[in-house]
C-alpha cells in the first residue's frame, strides 16, 4: 500500500492501483480452520453427509439458543428458504415488498407466480415505509415481506399493525440481520417467521446456506415437510415438497463460525467505528447509523453521497474500483428496474421516489476480518481527498 503525501500519490491519473490485492465487499470471515477440519473428519468418519445429520441438528440447536427462538430450520440457501417460507404461509396473489433489496426477495415470489408489489422505503432507515405499504394494499394482497436491510430492523410494530388490520401475513427477509436485535429481542422472533442467509458474503457464513426461524410449532413442521420433499416419515409423502436441506459440511462451517462469532462482531464494529470517525469529517458523505441500544452486526459499511459531494456516486465507485477498492452500489437500481419487473411494471418507479434517491447515492465499502485499520484509514483519506472540489475536478481516471 502506498502512502498519500499529495494528490500525485493517489493511484488515479493512470498510476498503479493503491492496493495490489483487491479489497472486496463480502470477503468471507473464516473461524478456526483446525476446528472446521475436525468437524470434516468426523463427517467422513460417520459417512453421514446430509438429511438432517448430527452437524445440522447441533447447528440448529445452537442457533435457537443464540437467537432465543423456538425453531431454527437450516436451509441450503436464503433464496430457497424465502421460497419455502412464502409457500408455507400460503401467500398468493400480491405480496408487498421493498424494491430496495437484493433481487432474491422479489424473485422468491415471482418464481411461484406471486406478484411482488414494490413499496417505497423510509430514506432514514432504508426499510419499508409503512404508509407506502398501506397505499398498495388491494383485495389481492395476502402478505407483506419486510427486509431488515443492512441488519437494521424494519418498523416491525407498524407493519404488524397493518398486517393485523388487513388480515395479512407478515414475514421478514432477515438475510442481513443475523445476530441483530430489535427493542432488546433478537431478530428471528418477529412476524410469522424470519429468513436468514448464511451465504459466503455474509459476515457469518456456511459457504452457502440459510435458515428460517419461527416460534410457531405448526409452521415449523410445515416448513420441515416442505424442505424434505414432503416426507412425513419413511415412504410417506404427503406434500409436493422440494429439497431445501442444508448439508453437513455447511453446518460444520456454521458451528465453527459460531465459535468465532464474537470476534467477527467486534471486528465489524471496530471497522465501522474507524470508518465513521473519518467519514463524519468529510463534507458531502454520510455513513448510516446503527442504534447503539441494540445488538448490531455492522456487516455493511453503507455510505451515502450527498449533493455537496463533487463527484457523482457512479464515478466515485469507478475511482475506488480503479484503486482495487471494490466498493459496491448495493442495491441499485432497485428490483423494479430489473427483469422481469421492469417490463411487467414499467411505471412502478413513479411510486418509489425514495428508493430511487437512496439507490443512486449508496456505496458499500469493504469490511470484515479481511481488512485492517491501515487500509480503512487509506480509504477514508482517499475519500477526503476526493471531496476537495479542485482535486476532484482534476482526476482523469485512466481506465
Ligand atoms: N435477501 C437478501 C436481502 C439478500 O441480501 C440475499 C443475498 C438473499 C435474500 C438471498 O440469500 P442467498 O440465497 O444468497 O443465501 C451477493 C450474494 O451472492 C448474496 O448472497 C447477497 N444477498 C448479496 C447482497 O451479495 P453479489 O451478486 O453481490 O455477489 P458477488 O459474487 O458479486 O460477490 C460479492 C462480493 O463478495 C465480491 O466483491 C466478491 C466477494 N466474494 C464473493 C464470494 C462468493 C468473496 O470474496 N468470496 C466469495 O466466496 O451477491
Amino acid at each position: 500500500m502506498k502512502k498519500i503525501k499529495n494528490k500525485h500519490d493517489l493511484a488515479i491519473n493512470g498510476a498503479p492501483p493503491a492496493f495490489e490485492q483487491s479489497l472486496h465487499v463480502g470477503k468471507p470471515n473464516i473461524g478456526s480452520r483446525e476446528k472446521f477440519l475436525q468437524h470434516v473428519n468426523a463427517i467422513f468418519d460417520r459417512k453421514w453427509f446430509s438429511n438432517h445429520g448430527p452437524e445440522v441438528q447441533a447447528f440448529e440447536k445452537r442457533l435457537s439458543q443464540h437467537l432465543d427462538v423456538k425453531h431454527c430450520i437450516a436451509m441450503c440457501n436464503g433464496t430457497v428458504a424465502l421460497e419455502i417460507a412464502i409457500r408455507a404461509l400460503g401467500l398468493t396473489g400480491e405480496v408487498i415488498v421493498p424494491s430496495y433489496t437484493f433481487v432474491a426477495t422479489a424473485h422468491a415470489l415471482q418464481w411461484q407466480e406471486i406478484t411482488p408489489v414494490f413499496a417505497d422505503i423510509d430514506p432514514k432507515t432504508h426499510t419499508l415505509d409503512p404508509e407506502s405499504v398501506r397505499s398498495l394494499i388491494t383485495p389481492k394482497t395476502t402478505g407483506i415481506i419486510g427486509v431488515h436491510l443492512w441488519g437494521r430492523p424494519c418498523d416491525v410494530a407498524s407493519l404488524q399493525q397493518l398486517a393485523d388490520e388487513y388480515g395479512l401475513q407478515l414475514m421478514f427477509d432477515a438475510a442481513h440481520a443475523f445476530s441483530c436485535s430489535h427493542q432488546g429481542e433478537m431478530i428471528a422472533n418477529f412476524g410469522r417467521c424470519e429468513v436468514f442467509s448464511f451465504h459466503a458474503t455474509k459476515f457469518f457464513n456456511t459457504f452457502e446456506g440459510g435458515m428460517i426461524a419461527t416460534n410457531d410449532d405448526e409452521l415449523a413442521q410445515q416448513i420441515r415437510l416442505m424442505q424434505n420433499f414432503g416426507f412425513a416419515g419413511n415412504d410417506n409423502v404427503i406434500y409436493p415438497g422440494t429439497n431445501g436441506k442444508m448439508n453437513e459440511l455447511s453446518a460444520a462451517m456454521g458451528l465453527t463460525g459460531l465459535d468465532s462469532l464474537d470476534s467477527f462482531l467486534s471486528t465489524n464494529k471496530q471497522n465501522y467505528l474507524n470508518y465513521k470517525k473519518g467519514i463524519e469529517q468529510i463534507s458531502g458523505l454520510s455513513i448510516i447509523e446503527y442504534d447503539e441500544a441494540e445488538q448490531n452486526n455492522f456487516q455493511y459499511i453503507v455510505v451515502e453521497t450527498e449533493d455537496a459531494f463533487p463527484i457523482k456516486r457512479d464515478r466515485l465507485v469507478d475511482i475506488l474500483q480503479a484503486e482495487n477498492i471494490l466498493a459496491r452500489k448495493y442495491f441499485w437500481p432497485g428490483c423494479h428496474k430489473m427483469e422481469p419487473y421492469r417490463s411487467l411494471y414499467p411505471h412502478a418507479g413513479l411510486l418509489l421516489p425514495e428508493t430511487r434517491r437512496v439507490a443512486e447515492r449508496v456505496i458499500v465499502l469493504p469490511t470484515g476480518t479481511a481488512i485492517d485499520k491501515k487500509s480503512i484509514n487509506f480509504i477514508v483519506e482517499l475519500l477526503a481527498k476526493l471531496s476537495e472540489v479542485s482535486f476532484a475536478e482534476n482526476i482523469n481516471l485512466a481506465s
